[in-house]
């Protein structure tokens, strides 16, 4: 086991003097705050590859391959898991300088939409923490997701350029260039073998960002391919006067990598999407064999060394792309190469919405990729025999598990026949894999599906992000809680503990006012911080129902317009969120909620009892100032349509109470927290399903429940839509016509529980308990926990 990283305070000074005259001033004295975030994050950089090591391990290397990696700001977490983060805070005071207010100096990578991106930044710190040795794969965007804004209520979207200016924990690795074809023509050289032809080539250049383990010393990478053209220019061309022609290759193929696409839990159909696919894949795998081929392995040896952990569907032509090189470069047997591929890759699902369920078009795959079109068909052509064997001839389930049917590419079935392993992503959303996405599959592969609940890493989301609870942490529990988050479990015995309450409260206390001086700062908006802050923090989706939140706020706002004395507990609701520029009908939402937020903030007859938040541009640093003010979590997607969740684990565990349905990963927070700690309401997976069968009818709920048409009618009146009933007209319509995730059906039951909130809240010595006991049970939500589970369950199997 290694040891904690030595900081030697000459070496530092050394490097941070280096860095100055990069910086092309005298001494430190001089540097501003966003130069001394520069040459920090430098010095510790160049500090560091003398004093950390890569693992040396004969464990399966796990190749964890995601088209994103939404991993927030690094400098702050990199000194924690460094060890020197009170070191360098300390260095620092003799400049004056704050290291919080240098960290806020940094702008964070979002490479990555939502909770996909976020849990494999999550996963890449576990794998360091407990020494599992990993290579994360990504993308190298030049644009990550939007900046948004708000224009009149409406979101508004800017370019994200966030390495323009110098990233400093980047490391272009000049070795690792790797050429990936496209197009072109596929011809038989003999038997299995083929020859891929490309048309053109476009150049995979490698940049590492380090993963640091939590005190131990290990760095592992984070490899991110950005495309770039073969050549800068072909000076031939250029002679010829062909200048234009030859430039536009150049601009055509850095292109590729230029912006990552902005969707989450939607299918991106462009051609350009799939070509960033391939070129992820190609790239990587190419990158794997080499690393196994220096580490003296064969290739024999592949499965039992590597594993290809596929994130999503999104990654899936990795099979394809190794069964091409193992065939027609390394000229192995169909029955070799897929033998090999088959005990190599393991695949994870995250979603079982249709509309995310990728499938390509064949015609634009042939096009693109004429080889490994040939490998899919021979894929699926043998699954076929296979399928026949076990349910003869049938049609119906030859069409719900063929990988190529109806002109299209079924990207999952590729996966669910050519993967060792399935799994999905919390236990609710595992059965439903087996019983509702994968029938057949299951009784095909019985072995090949299990479960790994997602998991939240302890070192951003509680000691970076909540420093104070951490202290409170460290002064109660014995252990190092930061890499064993079971140990948290010890603060069940302080729950009746004075000294401990008042401690807990005060922290609480005090990451509201800082949120409330955030909100200030942002918004211009003053709030109660004796309210119950109730917060929604997550893409917009209509699946997530943030309208059946809007719902509920419009509802309280006109009772207490209508009945001003009624008893009423204080409330501040933060959102924070973006909508996919396409998505219409999210942004739609986002304008209502505004629009509602104005009307509301600016009536003073409600002023300390109602107040409504709506920051923008939500991002992995401004979740790390929400989360830890948090007093409620909305976790209030349709039963069966959120796979898991992660943003309900990082709130309960830092003491906020979860207002959920039955879905996802909250159906296991209920069952560690236990019932009186959370609030649950609305239809569950079954109800839903008899609801759906006796035939769902959203206009009925309108005209029987007078507040809900209230509240409904409210967005056409008024100040609301500023005259303009057609406004929301997007949002309504689709309720009332045809409601897809039940806002209606479970308006009531939402309301009764945010009424029940109410009244809970007013005991607050109940509540604080509550808050504690969240924090004390959810130990079982660590990454690391995840991270081992994937070891035992996937990775140890072959
Ligand atoms: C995404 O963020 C998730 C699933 C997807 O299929 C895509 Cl394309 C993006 C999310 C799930 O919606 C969420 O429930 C889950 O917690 C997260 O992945 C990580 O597993």
């Amino acid at each position: 086991m290694s040891a904690t990283l030595p900081f030697h305070r000459p070496h530092f000074a050394a490097a941070i003097q280096k860095q100055c005259r990069y910086l092309n001033v005298d001494g430190p004295e001089q540097l501003s705050l966003e130069q001394w975030y520069q040459a920090l994050s430098q010095a510790v950089l160049d500090l560091t590859y003398s004093e950390t090591k890569p693992l040396q391990s004969d464990k399966r290397h796990v190749n964890y391959l995601s088209m994103e990696f939404l991993i927030g700001r690094l400098t702050g977490n990199n000194l924690l898991n460094l060890g020197w983060y009170d070191e360098v805070r300390s260095y620092l005071q003799q400049y004056q300088i704050e290291l919080t207010d240098l960290l806020e100096q940094e702008r964070d990578p979002a490479l990555g939409n939502g909770g996909l991106g976020r849990l494999a930044a999550c996963y890449l710190d576990s794998m360091a923490a407990i020494e599992q040795p990993a290579t994360g794969y990504g993308l190298h965007y030049q644009y990550g997701l939007f900046k948004q804004s708000f224009a009149d209520g409406r979101q508004m979207e800017s370019g994200d350029d966030w390495a323009r200016s110098q990233y400093p924990w980047q490391a272009y690795n000049h070795g690792k260039t790797r050429q990936i074809g496209f197009g072109g023509k596929s011809r038989q050289v003999d038997g299995e073998q083929y020859h891929w032809e490309p048309k053109r080539i476009i150049h995979g250049k490698a940049y590492d960002l380090p993963v640091f383990g939590y005190n131990n010393g290990v760095v592992q990478p984070l490899r991110l391919w950005q495309a770039d053209n073969e050549q800068t220019f072909d000076l031939a061309d250029f002679n010829d006067g062909k200048y234009l022609r030859a430039e536009k290759q150049v601009v055509n193929a850095a292109c590729l990598t230029k912006v990552l696409y902005p969707n989450d839990n939607h299918k991106n159909g462009q051609q350009l999407r799939l070509m960033q696919q391939y070129f992820h894949c190609a790239c990587s795998v190419a990158d794997i064999l080499d690393r196994h081929f220096s580490a003296g392995h064969t290739l024999q040896q592949l499965p039992e060394k590597q594993v290809i952990q596929l994130n999503d569907t999104h990654p899936t032509l990795a099979i394809p792309e190794l069964m091409r090189l193992l065939l027609d470069k390394y000229r192995l047997s169909w029955d070799e190469a897929w033998s090999i591929c088959n005990r190599t890759f393991a695949y994870t699902n995250h979603t079982l919405l249709p509309e995310a369920l990728e499938q390509w078009d064949q015609r634009l795959f042939k096009r693109l990729l004429p080889r490994h079109f040939q490998i899919v068909d021979k894929i699926n052509t043998l699954f076929q025999r296979r399928v026949v064997e076990q349910f003869g001839e049938d049609a119906d389930i030859w069409q719900k598990v063929a990988i190529l049917y109806d002109y299209r590419v079924r990207m999952a079935n590729l996966c669910v026949v050519s993967c060792f392993a399935v799994n999905g992503v919390a236990q609710i959303h595992s059965d439903l894999i087996v019983s509702d996405l994968f029938p057949e599959y299951h009784q095909l592969f019985p072995n090949k599906f299990c479960n790994v609940t997602n998991g939240i890493t302890p070192r951003r989301w509680i000691r970076l992000a909540n420093p104070n609870l951490a202290a409170l942490l460290d002064r109660t529990l014995d252990g190092d809680w930061t890499q064993n988050l079971a140990l948290i479990s010890g603060v069940e015995k302080q729950v009746d503990d004075g000294a401990f309450r008042d401690e807990y409260r005060r922290i609480k206390q005090g990451n509201k006012q800082l949120l409330a001086e955030e909100i200030q700062r942002t918004l211009g908006l003053q709030v109660n911080t004796d309210a119950i802050f109730d917060i929604q923090i997550k893409r917009f989706h209509e699946y997530k129902r943030q309208h059946l939140n809007l719902l509920n706020i419009i509802h309280s706002y006109r009772q207490l317009k209508d009945n001003p004395n009624m008893a009423y507990t204080p409330r501040l609701f933060v959102f924070a969120g973006k909508a996919a520029p396409g998505y219409y009908l999210a942004k739609n939402i986002i304008h209502a909620i505004n629009n509602v937020a104005e009307v509301i903030n600016r009536d003073k007859s409600v002023r300390d009892k109602l107040q409504v938040a709506f920051l923008p541009d939500y991002r992995v640093s401004l979740a790390e100032k929400i989360i830890p003010a948090a007093d409620i979590s909305e976790q209030i997607s349709m039963a069966g349509k959120e796979a898991s969740g992660t943003g309900n684990m990082k709130l309960s565990l830092n003491g906020a109470l979860t207002l959920g349905t039955l879905d996802g990963a909250n159906v296991e927070i209920a069952e560690m927290v236990g019932e009186e700690n959370i609030f649950i309401f609305g239809h569950t997976v079954e109800s839903v399903r008899a609801l759906l069968k006796a035939g769902y009818s959203p206009k009925q709920y309108y005209s029987d429940n007078p507040s809900l048409k209230a509240a409904l009618d409210f967005l056409t009146k008024g100040n609301v839509c500023r005259g303009d009933k057609q406004m929301f007209r997007m949002m309504l319509d689709s309720l009332l016509e045809r409601d897809p995730f039940l806002v209606l059906a479970d308006f009531d039951s939402y309301v009764s529980a945010q009424q029940e909130v109410g009244q809970r809240y007013l005991d607050q010595e109940a509540w604080l308990r509550s808050a504690i006991l969240n924090t004390a049970r959810l130990g079982a939500f660590s990454s690391d926990r995840s991270i081992r589970d994937y070891q035992q369950r996937i990775w140890l199997k072959k």
